[in-house]
């Protein structure tokens, strides 16, 4: 159902806008619910060359421990080794590979951020069952997988494109720059951009470009200080993206909101907790789109079949997004 933001129920102990209960109290999909066969099947006919771009970094692209995060390892195992001693002699390998599932491109999962005035996750889970009923899984990663991953209709506004293009100041990445949903309209606008619900909202900040183009101290500095750009945390940016009824939103950036969050502090807001906590909506961040934005802008075509499929880990908490744009 597309309820408007206004006529949402009143859910007891939270604030206005929250979801709970409107796909089913024992709901674990949330706002992915809107990627109905229809909508897929729509999505497909944004297909036009066939052309299929690749929007996951790779997995070791960040060397630097963001947001304190094990940086990823992998290690090749020789046959011949690992059969050391006993009469098979093969050439070839394994390999193993240790994963903070949020230290490169990312879907934050349903279990990573909760309501914080209450310690709740979406649907009304309580934090203390992710740690200890290690056999429940609820909100695990493992439903998207189950659910036959994400695809539907991606749309990109890029953002730091818009700005290039109509002579606006650049803004440095690595500042507490807010993006206004005021903004995102004109950049809609700009790019001729009908948003339909159930799609997925990519924004295009310039953190990647900065990221790539900043040296190794640039990069340490701007991560210890962990301010960085992304969209502003108010209630205005709350309504927009629900009133949108976006299945799933996406970025370049560290937190898709911008940096540093506020959580859990009086008075202040923060997207996390609106998105994943109570709406069941995942977030996806650091994702490149630095080729796809140049291909959309080329074809002057925004919108694209988007798949991804997530990690199938029970009860997990991230995943890589394996996520490809079709245009
Ligand atoms: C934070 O939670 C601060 O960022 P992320 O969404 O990458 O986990």
């Amino acid at each position: 159902p597309y309820v408007d933001f206004d006529s949402l129920p009143k859910v007891e102990g939270q604030p206005h806008g929250n979801a709970w209960g409107l796909w089913g109290e024992n709901d674990e999909l949330g706002t992915l619910n809107y990627l109905t066969p229809e909508v897929v099947k729509r999505a497909v006919q944004e297909v036009k060359t066939g052309v299929s771009i690749q929007l996951d970094l790779r997995l070791d692209h960040f060397q630097e421990r963001l947001v304190g995060r094990e940086p990823f390892g992998h290690q090749i195992i020789d046959f011949k080794e690992r059969l050391k001693g006993t009469p098979d002699e093969v050439f070839g390998h394994d390999d193993v590979v240790s994963l903070n599932t949020q230290s490169s491109s990312q879907w934050d999962g349903l279990r990573h951020i909760a309501v914080q005035h209450c310690g709740l996750y979406y649907n009304g889970m309580k934090h203390r069952d992710i740690d200890e009923k290690l056999e429940d899984g609820r909100l695990g990663i493992h439903r998207w997988a189950e659910r036959g991953g994400i695809v539907g209709r991606g749309v990109l506004l890029d953002y730091h494109g818009w700005r290039e293009q109509t002579g606006k100041p650049a803004i440095a990445a690595n500042s507490t720059f807010s993006i206004t949903t005021d903004e995102l309209d004109q950049v809609a606008q700009h790019q001729n951009v009908d948003f339909q619900g159930g799609d997925i909202l990519i924004i295009r900040s310039g953190f990647t470009a900065w990221h790539t183009h900043a040296g190794p101290e640039e990069r340490q500095a701007s991560i210890q200080r962990s301010t960085f750009v992304g969209v502003e945390a108010s209630l205005q940016s709350v309504k927009w993206l629900w009133n949108h009824h976006f299945a799933a939103v996406a970025g370049d950036t560290i937190a898709f909101e911008s940096q540093p969050i506020s959580f859990g502090v009086e008075g202040k807001m923060n997207l996390h907790e609106w998105l994943l906590g109570h709406w069941g909506t995942p977030i996806g961040e650091l994702w490149d789109l630095e080729r796809l934005s140049e291909v959309c802008r080329a074809r002057k075509q925004w919108s694209f079949l988007l798949t991804s499929a997530p990690l199938n880990v029970f009860g997990g908490v991230g995943s890589p997004p394996n996520v490809l744009a079709i245009l």
